[in-house]
């Protein structure tokens, strides 16, 4: 069960956690019209920080669009309410769940006069693949299932019924003994994991498949591009065929929930040594150190809560 908190953020109010609560014949129940971000905020030297707020908020915004879905708030005021809603909840480190979704009015596919709704949650979640997963590496498997055709759910959004397919892969692959499936796209090269994107390695160069392989466009996955650039590790964005994470000397995952997750085996077959490999390691490293402002924030990723948030309003 989730450790749940005290307020939940909504159309810029604060309700009780319990009360955040819609109704059975809101849209979003019938047909999976919701889009999402999922951040996590750190603690760190200066206080509680939240990673890539902006870009998170941004890419929200983004996600609604592409439904034709108008999110009434911009990337400043969503990054303040997910400042707000971690501080209000006394967390220092949490991950913060923004959704907006159409609410109640109308039934039918077209939405008429359903509401957007936004909602802001935040809680404590700890390792999204198990707490040992982080050293030890997960053992995954390629899904049966394949990731989204590019003309039929967009990739790019984030959006709750894309998520459907994320529950078959994760579903499969529990039932048959695995952490996590690794979906293929629909011409058959590698995309991503249920709620992860990949990155291979051999022979020292790092690949990652491209936009254009039904990925979404993660912000860890963009965060670990620009450390690999600063690491002078290089990097390829291109096509990689399944054969590839066989024969790979590292593979890991990365994802808001996952961070950086090294994959020991695929399918059964160990990859590399089968434990985490020295490149995964010092991604790892860095990515941790970054996030947790144990280096200084090159990239201006941090927004520390006590900056953005306003002070707690009398009564609320
Ligand atoms: N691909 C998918 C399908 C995905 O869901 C995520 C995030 C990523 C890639 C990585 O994106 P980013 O977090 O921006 O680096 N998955 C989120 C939800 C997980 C869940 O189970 O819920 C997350 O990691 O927060």
């Amino acid at each position: 069960m989730l450790k749940a908190t005290e307020k939940i953020w909504h159309n810029g109010k604060f309700v009780n956690w319990d009360d955040a609560q819609i109704h059975v014949l809101s849209h979003v129940v019938s047909y999976g019209s919701s889009v999402f971000e999922g951040l996590r905020c750190y603690e760190t030297p200066n206080g509680p920080a939240i990673f890539r707020a902006q870009d998170h908020a941004r890419r929200l915004l983004d996600s609604g669009k592409i439904y034709r879905m108008d999110v009434p708030y911009t990337v400043e005021q969503l990054t303040r309410a997910m400042a707000e809603v971690t501080r209000i909840n006394g967390l220092k480190s949490c991950y913060i769940r923004p959704i907006a979704l159409r609410g109640y009015g109308d039934v039918g596919v077209l939405p008429k006069s359903n509401p957007v709704e936004v909602y802001i949650a935040a809680w404590e979640w700890g390792k999204y693949l198990g707490d040992e997963a982080i050293n030890q590496g997960v053992d995954v498997c390629i899904s049966s299932w394949a990731r989204l055709a590019p003309n039929t759910l967009p990739a790019l959004a984030k959006a709750g019924a894309n998520y459907m397919n994320s529950q078959l892969i994760r579903m499969e692959a529990a039932q048959n003994g695995f952490a996590e499936g690794i979906a293929l796209d629909q011409n058959g090269f590698v995309s991503e994991g249920s709620g992860e994107n990949i990155f291979v390695i051999r022979d020292g160069t790092i690949y990652t498949p491209p936009l254009a392989a039904s990925v979404l466009l993660g912000i860890t996955r963009d965060s670990i591009m620009k450390i690999a650039a600063q690491l002078q590790l290089p990097l390829v964005e291109t096509n990689i065929p399944r054969e590839m994470l066989y024969i790979a000397d590292e593979v890991f995952f990365t994802g808001t929930a996952a961070e950086v997750t090294p994959i020991r085996s695929i399918d059964r077959i160990p990859v590399g040594t089968g434990r985490r490999g020295p490149i995964t390691e010092q991604i790892q490293k860095r990515y941790f150190e970054v996030v947790s402002g144990q280096v200084e924030d090159q990239f201006h990723w941090l927004t520390l809560v006590e900056n953005v948030a306003e002070p707690q309003p009398v009564g609320a």
